[in-house]
C-alpha cells in the first residue's frame, strides 16, 4: 500500500511539476499530494453523491464557507497520515513543511462560516445525505497587514496558484437570469471527507462567468476592450467575499451574489427531484429541506417560488405549502445592524418577478395577520415589505418550519426580544441548537500530543467519533495525567513560541501564562476591555517594580472589517500598547504583547493547543454563541469569560470552580445601564483614570489619525445610544479582579491542569457532531445513509 501510495503521489507530483518529485518544489509537492488525495476519494465521493440524491437530503445554503486548509484534515480522515508521511520520506521531503505551503481557504469573515465549515465535517462523518452550497469567492478574506500598527487590507487570489481540491462540472452549469444580464453559474466541488467512513459528501461553490466567453459581434466590430469589460462585470459577483462580519452593507453586488447562488442551487435541487421523481413537485419537502445559515440565503424563499409557479405550474397555496415545509432559518445575532433589509428598487430593477412575488408575499402576510386580529402597528412592524425596504429576516420567519438560535441563552434572548412577534404567534418553530466545533480539526488535528494522550487514557481513538466518552474519565486519573496535561502544554507553547518569534518576530517565554483572543474585532467582544488590563497591569509594574506578578504573555488575533474604523482604531491601540510593553525593559521580562496580524484558520490551529487562558469577555447577551470558547476548552485552556452566548453552557459543563466568571449578566444590565456614568467608573476605580488618559495624554501614539481622541469620547461622551454602549469601564474592575485571581491560580500547576483536564473531558457537548445530530433528528428528519 505504501508503495501504491508512493508511486501515485510521485505520479501526480511529476505531473503537475514536469520534472522529478525531488525536484519539484514544495508547492508542487503540495500539489500533486492534493491531486492524489482526490483521486483516492473519487470513487466513493460519486457513490456517495448517487446514494444520496436518491433519498431525502438536506441542503446547507451558506454566503460563507471558512474551511482553512484541506490537505491534513482529508488526510487524517482517510487514515493516510502515516503512510503519507513515510511515503514522502523516501524522496527526503518533510510532510509538515509540504503541509505548510496550502493556503487556507478562506471564504468566510468569523464565526458563522466556520460553523458552516465543521457542520459539514460532522454531517460527513456521521453520514448524513447534506450537501453545502455557497460561492467560489475568487477573492477570500483580504489578507491582513500592519503599518506602523494600522491595519491595511491586501487582496487574497487563494487559489491563483491551483487548487487540486475544487473541481469544476462544467457540464452541470446553470443559468441565472437577471434582468440587465444573464449569467453561467459553473459548480466547484469540494469532496467532504468524515472521520472512519468512506462517505464523502460535497460542498458545492458556485462560479459566475459570462454567457459567450466573447460577444463575437463586439469583438469583430471596433469595441474588443468593450466586449472584455462585459466579461469582467458578469464574473464580479463571484469576484469577492464581502468582509463584513455582523454587519450588513446594502450593495448591488452583494444582492447579486446572493441571488446567484441561490437560483443555481434551487434549479439543480428541483432538476434532481424531478430526474427521481417526476415533474409533480407537491411532494418537494419530502424530499428536500433546506437550511438557511443566517439571512444571506432568504432570497431562494421567493426563488423557489417563482421556479414553483413559473416553470411548473403550481397554483399559489400548493407552491407556498412546499416552500413553508422546505426551509429552517438559523439566526446568529441580536445585533441590529446585522439586519438585512434591501431597498425593493434594487430587487425591482434586478429581478421584477422576485419583486413581484416577494410583494403578493407581503399582501398575504398582512391579510393572514389581520385575521388573526394582530393591530395595525405590529402589521406593519413584521411585514415582509414595508416603506421601500424588504426585510429578509422577516420573510425567514414567516416562511420556515424552523428557527433556531446558536446557544440556550441566544434562543431565548430572540424569543423574548428579537423575534419575539414571531414567537408568540409560533412558538413551536422555534428551537436551541447550541453550536459546536469538529473535534477532528480542532483537537486530534491540531493538538497531536493531547490526543495521543486521550487516546492513551481511553484506550483507543473512539473519542475522536463520540467526544462524549471523555466524561468517564474525568474524575478517573491520578496526578501522573496531570503531570503529562502540563507537559504536553509546555511542549504546544515550545512550538508556538517558535512559530511566533518566526512569523511576527517577537520573543516569548514558554513559563509564561499564554493569555489569548483570537476572533473578529468588535466592540462587542471587548477587545479594548482585554487591553485596558494590559496596560494598567504595565502602569502597576513600572509604579511598583518589585510587584510580583506571574509572567504573562497576552495574544491578540482578530481582523477589522475594511470599514469599521472604530474597530481599526483598537486595532491600532493594541499595537501601540504591545510596542510600549514589549520595548520597556522594566516590564518586558515580565510581560508581553502579540498581536498575531492575518489571523485565520491555520493560525488558530498553532494558537489554541498553547493557550492558558481563554478570552471570552463580549458584553452579556451580544455573542450569539462563540466558538472558539469551545476549541480552547477542548484543548485545555480556562475560560476567562462572561455569562454569554455558549460561555453560560461551558460554565454549566464543568462546574463554577474550572472557569472564571465576571461582569455584569444580561439580567442585570438593563437597569445597571439605565444610570449608568462611566465617568462615575473613571474616577473611582483605581487605575481607570489613568488608562483612559493615556488614550489622549502623549503615553500613546495614534500618528495624528485623531483615532484615540475617538475611542476615548466613544467611552465617554453621550452618544446617540449613550456613552460606553458595551459596558467596557463598568465590567473592567470585576475583570480585572478575576484575571489577577486567575493568574494567581495557575502557580498551583497540578491544580490547574486539574481543571484543564475537566474542560477537556467535559468538552463533548461541543462538537459539532451533537449539534448535527440534534439537527438531523429535530429539524433535519433525515437519517444515515451508509454508502460502503
Ligand atoms: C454572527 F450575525 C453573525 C454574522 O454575520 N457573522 C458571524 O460570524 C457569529 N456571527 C456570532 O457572532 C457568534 O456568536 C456565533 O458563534 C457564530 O456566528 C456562529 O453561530
Amino acid at each position: 500500500m505504501t508503495q501504491d501510495l508512493a508511486s501515485a503521489i510521485a505520479f501526480q507530483v511529476r505531473s503537475t511539476s514536469g520534472r522529478s518529485v525531488t525536484a519539484s518544489t514544495p508547492m508542487e509537492v503540495w500539489q500533486g499530494l492534493s491531486a492524489a488525495v482526490v483521486g483516492h476519494v473519487a470513487d466513493d465521493w460519486q457513490a456517495t453523491d448517487a446514494a444520496y440524491k436518491a433519498g431525502r437530503q438536506e441542503h446547507y445554503f451558506s454566503a460563507e464557507f471558512l474551511m482553512g486548509r484541506a490537505l491534513l484534515n482529508n488526510l487524517s480522515n482517510l487514515g493516510l497520515i502515516d503512510q503519507t508521511r513515510e511515503a514522502l520520506a523516501t524522496f527526503g521531503i518533510d510532510l509538515s513543511q509540504v503541509l505548510e505551503q496550502e493556503p487556507d481557504a478562506a471564504l468566510g469573515n468569523g464565526g458563522l462560516g466556520r460553523l458552516a465549515a465543521c457542520f459539514l465535517d460532522s454531517c460527513a462523518t456521521l453520514e448524513l445525505p447534506v450537501t453545502g452550497y455557497g460561492i467560489l469567492y475568487r477573492y477570500g478574506l483580504f489578507k491582513q497587514l500592519f503599518d506602523n500598527g494600522f491595519q491595511t487590507e491586501h487582496p487574497d487570489p487563494w487559489m491563483e496558484e491551483g487548487y487540486p481540491f475544487v473541481i469544476r462540472r462544467e457540464e452541470q452549469q446553470r443559468i441565472v437570469r437577471y434582468a440587465d444580464m444573464w449569467v453561467r453559474a459553473i459548480p466547484h466541488d469540494m469532496p467532504i471527507t468524515g472521520y472512519g467512513t468512506r462517505n464523502v459528501g460535497t460542498l458545492r461553490l458556485w462560479k459566475a462567468e459570462p454567457m459567450e466567453q466573447f460577444d463575437y459581434q463586439a469583438f469583430n466590430s471596433q469595441h474588443f476592450t468593450d466586449a472584455i469589460v462585459e466579461r469582467e462585470r458578469t464574473s464580479d459577483i463571484s469576484r469577492v467575499l464581502y468582509p463584513n462580519d455582523t454587519t450588513f452593507e446594502g450593495k448591488v453586488l452583494r444582492v447579486r451574489q446572493q441571488y446567484f447562488f441561490c437560483s443555481a442551487s434551487l434549479q439543480e435541487i428541483v432538476d434532481n427531484y424531478i430526474a427521481h421523481r417526476g415533474e409533480d413537485l407537491t411532494d418537494f419537502a419530502t424530499y428536500n429541506s433546506i437550511q438557511l445559515n443566517d439571512t444571506h440565503p432568504v432570497l431562494s424563499i421567493p426563488e423557489l417560488m417563482r421556479i414553483l409557479l413559473d416553470e411548473h405550474g403550481m397554483g399559489w397555496d400548493a407552491a407556498w405549502d412546499v416552500v413553508t415545509h422546505t426551509f429552517a432559518y438559523t439566526n446568529h445575532t441580536v445585533l441590529a445592524e446585522a439586519l438585512e433589509k434591501w431597498e425593493m428598487q434594487i430587487f425591482d430593477r434586478l429581478f421584477p418577478r422576485i419583486s413581484e412575488i416577494v410583494r403578493e408575499i407581503d399582501r398575504r402576510f398582512r391579510e393572514d395577520m389581520n385575521n388573526r386580529g394582530l393591530d395595525g402597528q405590529t402589521i406593519e412592524y413584521m411585514a415582509p415589505v414595508s416603506g421601500n425596504q424588504v426585510r429578509m429576516a422577516w420573510i425567514a420567519c414567516y416562511a420556515s418550519y424552523s428557527i433556531n438560535g446558536v446557544a440556550a441563552l441566544h434562543t431565548e434572548i430572540i424569543k423574548r426580544e428579537t423575534l419575539k412577534e414571531w414567537h408568540a404567534i409560533w412558538p413551536e418553530r422555534f428551537n436551541n441548537k447550541t453550536n459546536g466545533v469538529t473535534p477532528r480539526r480542532w483537537l486530534n488535528q491540531c493538538n497531536p500530543r493531547l490526543a495521543a494522550l486521550l487516546t492513551e487514557v481511553t484506550g483507543s481513538d473512539a473519542w475522536v467519533k463520540d467526544l462524549s466518552v471523555l466524561a468517564d474519565y474525568t474524575d478517573a486519573v491520578d496526578d501522573s495525567v496531570y503531570d503529562r496535561i502540563n507537559e504536553i502544554k509546555h511542549a504546544n507553547k515550545v512550538d508556538f513560541a517558535s512559530w511566533v518569534a518566526e512569523r511576527e518576530g517577537v520573543e516569548i517565554d514558554p513559563d509564561a501564562i499564554f493569555d489569548v483572543q483570537i476572533k473578529r474585532l468588535h466592540e462587542y467582544k471587548r477587545q479594548l476591555l482585554n487591553a485596558f488590563y494590559v496596560l494598567d497591569l504595565y502602569f502597576r509594574i513600572k509604579d511598583e517594580p518589585t510587584l510580583d506578578v506571574p509572567k504573562r504573555v497576552f495574544v491578540f488575533g482578530a481582523k477589522a472589517a475594511p470599514g469599521y474604523i472604530r474597530a481599526k482604531a483598537i486595532i491600532k491601540f493594541i499595537n501601540e500598547v504591545a510596542r510600549l510593553v514589549n520595548s520597556d525593559e522594566d516590564v518586558n521580562s515580565r510581560i508581553k504583547v502579540v498581536f498575531v496580524h492575518n489571523y485565520n484558520v491555520s493560525p488558530a490551529e498553532h494558537i489554541i493547543p498553547a493557550a492558558d487562558v481563554s478570552e471570552q469577555i463580549s458584553m452579556a447577551g451580544k455573542e450569539a454563541s462563540g466558538t472558539s470558547n469551545m476549541k480552547f476548552m477542548m484543548n485545555g485552556a480556562l475560560t476567562l469569560g462572561t455569562l454569554d452566548g455558549a460561555n453560560v453552557e461551558i460554565l454549566d459543563a464543568v462546574g463554577d470552580e474550572n472557569a472564571y466568571i465576571f461582569g455584569a449578566t444580561e439580567e442585570q444590565l438593563p437597569s445597571l445601564k439605565r444610570d449608568y456614568d462611566p465617568r462615575w467608573h473613571y474616577e473611582n476605580v483605581p487605575g481607570l483614570k489613568r488608562v483612559i488618559d493615556a488614550l489622549t495624554d502623549g503615553t500613546l501614539d495614534d500618528n495624528g489619525s485623531g483615532w484615540f481622541h475617538d475611542l476615548r469620547q466613544s467611552l465617554m461622551e453621550p452618544g446617540w445610544e449613550g456613552p460606553d454602549v458595551y459596558y467596557v469601564l463598568g465590567d473592567f474592575e470585576s475583570y480585572r479582579d478575576v484575571k489577577d485571581k486567575m493568574a494567581a491560580d495557575h502557580a498551583d500547576s497540578r491544580g490547574w491542569a486539574r481543571k484543564a483536564w475537566v474542560n477537556i473531558t467535559k468538552s463533548g457537548r461541543f462538537s459539532s457532531d451533537r449539534t448535527i445530530r440534534d439537527y438531523a433528528e429535530q429539524v433535519w428528519k433525515l437519517d444515515p445513509v451508509k454508502v460502503k
